[in-house]
Parts: C-alpha cells; structure tokens; sequence
C-alpha cells in the first residue's frame, strides 16, 4: 500500500503534499507537452488522473506520464468507466455530501470485483462536495447538493462519518474551477476533529491560496484547473508545497 503509506509517513513528519490533477479530456496537444515538461522539472507528490466528466480514456495519458515523470499516479474518477490497472492507486470516492445511492455506492458495486481482481492499491475515500460559489460540474453530473461554505459543522460531522465507516481519506472538494476556494475555517474544524489525512482541492490558483490550506489543516492540496492555463505554474506551487513550515508565519511575527 506504497501511495497511502507514504501520505501517513510525510503526514507524520508534517510534510505537506501537492497534487496536479490532469484531466485526460483537456491534458491533450500542446497543453499535454507543457504540463508534462513542467512535470518533469518540478515533479509533484502525486498526480491525480480523471474528473466528473471524462470521456477520455486514461491509459494512454497514465502510460506517458509513468513514462516520462517520476511520480505516483492516482485514479481520481468520476465514475466506474474511468479506471486502469497502469495507475498506482484508486482513490475509491464515496460522495458522503450527497445523497445519490449511485454515487455513494451504487458505482462500486458494478465496480468492486474486477478492481479487486487487478489488485491495484484502493484507498476509501469519503468525498464532500462544498460549495464553491458556482455550480461545478460534479454538482450537476452527480445530481447532488453542496455543503453550504459555511457549515462547518456539517462538514465535520460528514467527515468523521468517513472515519467511523474506516475510510481511510477525506477529501474537502470545492468543485473544479471554483470561484472560491474551501474556505480555511472549514478546513481547520475538519482537521482538528479528524484522525484522517484530508485532502483539500477545487478553485485554488494562487500560493497563497495553497498556504492558507495547508496552515488551516491540509495534508495534500489539489490543483488542476490553475495549471491548464499555465503548466509553468507547477514549479512555483511546488517549491512553495518543499519549502512549507507549518507556523512559519506565526514564527515570523
Ligand atoms: C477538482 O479539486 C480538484 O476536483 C482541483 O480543482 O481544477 O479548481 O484546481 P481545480
């Protein structure tokens, strides 16, 4: 279990984590031969591979990365067609916000017994939906509501659900593309309730940004659409995510 275990060993040592996020219907072309000369460069902890509306297949995308950067690719699908036995690790997403039994379970049960066959490392991930000041995508494709931003308690309670059912992750996710970003109030109220490493992503395009989510409680920040734009961005999200001291601002004033 190589990907989850390294999140609890630099989570332990409170090394933080950056995701890219490469969705295969939009990481194509010139965009694809960017991102991956930036990837190659400043190579990120994990690379996470789908969306809530890939139609793309992602083998031959998970094929060149593993050819070309040296890092662990992670399945994030949107549903059960996007998976391959190429990647490293399954994030194996409950949408605990929402109340579609396709998504909070009926998806795996079609899935469950081939996945297991490949023997590919699964990681239960229980995956919340909040709001990120405008429809997302995996809003409108998985017919569920948001966890109003304000709510911290909701997404407390949601959370620690997951751990209780032995998920093994929290995802707080604002929606890919999101006006706003989760806000660090929430993050820090999950987190400081929660025994799980959590994951933070959707809407986050500056450093900044990534340092709020990282002081409020983020173990792995995730980061896609910032970086469609401009893949040089990847060099400076990640010497910000190395060079990251939890308090270091405290410190400094
Ligand atoms: C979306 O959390 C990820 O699922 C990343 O969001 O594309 O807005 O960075 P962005």
């Amino acid at each position: 279990k190589n990907v989850y275990k390294s999140i609890l060993l630099n989570r332990e040592a409170n090394r933080k984590m950056l995701a890219v996020l490469l969705d295969p219907d939009k990481c194509r072309g010139s965009v694809l031969a960017g991102t991956i000369a930036a990837l190659k460069s400043n190579t990120p902890d994990l690379v996470f591979v789908g969306g809530s509306h890939t139609v793309t297949s992602v083998d031959s995308l998970i094929e060149l990365l593993k050819e070309e950067v040296n890092t662990k690719i992670v399945l994030f699908p949107g549903n059960a067609s996007q998976f391959s036995t190429k990647a490293n690790a399954l994030l194996y997403l409950s949408l605990l916000s929402g109340r579609n039994a396709e998504f909070l379970i009926g998806q795996h049960i079609t899935s469950s017994v081939a996945i297991k066959k490949t023997g590919i490392e699964v990681i239960p991930t229980g995956y919340l939906l909040i709001d990120g000041g405008k429809p997302s995508s995996v809003e409108y494709i998985s017919n569920t509501r948001t966890i109003p931003r304000d709510k911290n308690e909701i997404a407390l309670s949601t959370a620690v659900a997951a751990e209780l059912l032995g998920m093994r992750l929290v995802y707080l996710e604002a929606g890919s593309g999101a006006d706003t970003p989760v806000a660090p109030e929430m993050i820090h109220c999950v987190s400081a309730g929660l025994s799980l490493p959590l994951i933070v992503g959707g809407g986050i395009k500056t450093t900044e940004q990534l340092t709020a989510a990282y002081d409020a409680g983020a173990d792995i920040v995730v980061v896609g659409n910032a970086f469609e734009s401009n893949p040089n961005l990847i060099e400076e999200f990640v010497k910000c995510t190395r060079n990251y001291e939890a308090g270091s601002e405290l410190s400094a004033t």
